[in-house]
C-alpha cells in the first residue's frame, strides 16, 4: 500500500480554514456557534462529503464523517480534532487533526485501500472552554463526562443557555441522545500540534503521547466595597483587585512550589468591576487553570488556592468565594495503539519520542468509552493559542502519513 499525502492540497485547506476567523490574519478568532464558526462547520462538511464521506451531525454539534467499512457490525475507528480556535489564536490547534485526519482519509481511499471497521473523522463540539467555561464539551456530553443535565446549566457570557444557542446553530435533537456507548469505537486517534517545545529542541519529527495531563478550571469571586478613589483613605478601603493581586501571585507560588515540574497553573481572565481609574474596584472575578500530570498534586493545588483565598479574605475583611467548574482525571494512551503508531513511524524511519501532552484534547475524554492514542507534530517555537503559531506542511504530511497507516491497520 504505497500512501502519498497531498501537502499542498492539505496545507491550502488549512488556509481556507484560517479564513473563517473573526480576528485579523494571521490571528484566527473562531468560537463556537459564532456565524463565522457555522460558517467553517459548512464548509468542513463539504470537504468531507466531497470526500465520499456520510457526514451527520449530532444534538450538540459534533460531527461525524464516515467512511464506511465492509463490517457494518465491526466497531468504528475514529480520529479527529476541534477546529473551534480561542480570541486571537492560530491556524493549526485542532485543525491539523481535522484536515490532516480527512487527509488520512483521502490518502487512504486513493492507495485502494478498503477499511472493514469503518473510518470516522470528528469534529468535537467546543473543544475550547471560551464560550461556555468548560472544554471539551461535545466530547464530554458523548462520553457522559458531562450529563445534559449539568450541560444545561451552562450560559455563556449573554447569558444564552446552551439549548438555546446549539439550536439557534441548527443542532436539532436533544442532548440526551448524544451520549455513545462503550464499544462503539475500537479506537481513537488524535493528530494535534504538541504546543509545547520538545519536539523542536529535541528535533524530533513525533511525538507518541503516554497520557494526558488532568485539567481543572475554577472561577474565583473577590468582593470587597468599591468606592471613591480620592475619597477614601487607604486604612478605609476594601480594594477587590489587591485582594486579587495577592491570590494570583499565591496561585502562581502554589504552582512553582509543588514540587515537581509537571504542575501548572494560570489566570487566564480578571475582570475587574467597576472598571473605571476613578474607582476602587468592589468586585473582581478571577478564571483560574491548573493542571498536572498527577491528579494528587493537581489537587493539592486547587486546595491550596481555595485556602490562600480564605487567609486573604480573612485579613482584608473581604469575601473570596471559588468555584471548580471542572477537575478531571488524566488518561493513559492505549499501549496497543502507542504501539501501532510507533511500529508506523519505525517502519519509515520517522524518530519518535514518549511524551506527556501538557495540554488537554478531546482524546481525554474518549478514553473513558475507548482506548486512545494521541499523535504529535511539532510546532515552531513550541508557540500555541497566539497567532503565530506554526506547522511546517513536511511535519504535518508526516504526522498525516503515520496516522494513515496507523487507522488502515486498525480497521482492516
Ligand atoms: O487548553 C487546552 O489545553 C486546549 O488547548 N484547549
Ligand atoms: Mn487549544
Ligand atoms: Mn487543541
Amino acid at each position: 500500500m504505497s500512501l502519498i499525502v497531498d501537502r499542498d492540497r492539505l496545507f491550502s485547506e488549512i488556509d481556507a480554514l484560517a479564513s473563517f476567523s473573526d480576528a485579523e490574519s494571521p490571528a484566527v478568532t473562531r468560537i463556537v456557534f459564532t456565524p463565522t464558526d457555522l460558517k467553517a462547520r459548512d464548509w468542513m462538511k463539504t470537504r468531507c462529503a466531497e470526500a465520499g464521506l456520510t457526514v451527520r451531525q449530532d444534538a450538540v454539534g459534533n460531527i461525524f464523517a464516515r467512511w464506511n467499512g465492509s463490517d457494518p457490525k465491526a466497531p468504528v475507528v475514529g480520529t479527529g480534532s476541534h477546529i473551534d480556535a480561542i480570541p486571537n489564536a492560530g491556524k493549526f490547534d485542532g485543525v491539523v487533526g481535522v484536515l490532516g485526519g480527512l487527509e488520512a482519509i483521502r490518502t487512504l481511499r486513493q492507495s485502494g485501500f478498503r477499511p472493514r471497521h469503518s473510518i470516522e473523522l470528528l469534529i468535537f463540539t467546543s473543544e475550547e472552554p471560551t464560550r461556555f467555561g468548560i472544554g471539551c464539551l461535545g466530547s464530554r456530553l458523548l462520553t457522559g463526562a458531562l450529563t445534559p443535565e449539568a450541560a444545561r446549566k451552562l450560559r455563556d457570557k449573554d447569558d444564552g443557555t446552551l439549548d438555546e444557542v446549539r439550536r439557534n446553530a441548527g443542532c436539532a435533537g436533544e442532548l440526551d441522545q448524544v451520549g455513545l456507548p462503550q464499544g462503539y469505537y475500537k479506537a481513537f486517534i488524535e493528530l494535534h500540534i504538541e504546543q509545547g517545545p520538545l519536539l523542536e529542541r529535541q528535533q524530533t519529527p513525533l511525538g507518541i503521547v503516554t497520557n494526558i495531563a488532568a485539567p481543572a478550571s475554577m472561577r474565583v469571586m473577590i468582593e470587597g466595597s468599591g468606592g471613591h478613589a480620592g475619597g477614601v483613605l487607604m486604612p478605609d478601603r476594601r480594594d477587590a483587585l489587591c485582594a486579587a493581586a495577592e491570590l494570583i501571585l499565591a496561585i502562581e507560588n502554589a504552582a512553582r512550589s509543588s514540587g515537581a515540574i509537571d504542575t501548572v497553573a494560570t489566570v487566564g481572565i480578571c475582570e475587574v468591576f467597576p472598571g473605571a481609574v476613578n474607582s476602587i474596584p468592589s468586585r473582581v472575578r478571577l478564571s483560574v487553570d491548573v493542571r498536572d500530570t498527577n491528579l494528587e498534586r493537581r489537587d493539592v493545588v486547587v486546595r491550596t488556592i481555595e485556602n490562600e483565598g480564605d487567609s486573604i479574605a480573612e485579613r482584608r475583611q473581604i469575601s473570596i468565594r471559588s468555584e471548580l467548574l471542572n477537575a478531571d482525571a488524566p488518561a493513559d494512551c492505549a499501549p496497543e495503539l502507542v504501539e501501532a503508531l510507533s511500529q508506523s513511524c519505525r517502519k519509515h524511519e520517522l524518530g519518535f519520542i514518549s511524551m506527556v501532552s501538557r495540554a488537554y484534547h478531546d482524546s481525554l475524554f474518549i478514553a473513558r468509552i475507548a482506548p486512545v492514542a494521541m499523535l504529535f507534530i511539532p510546532c515552531r517555537n513550541g508557540y500555541s493559542h497566539r497567532p503565530d503559531e506554526y506547522a511546517s506542511p513536511e511535519d504535518i504530511a508526516r504526522g498525516v502519513l503515520v496516522l494513515a497507516e496507523t487507522l488502515a491497520a486498525l480497521s482492516q
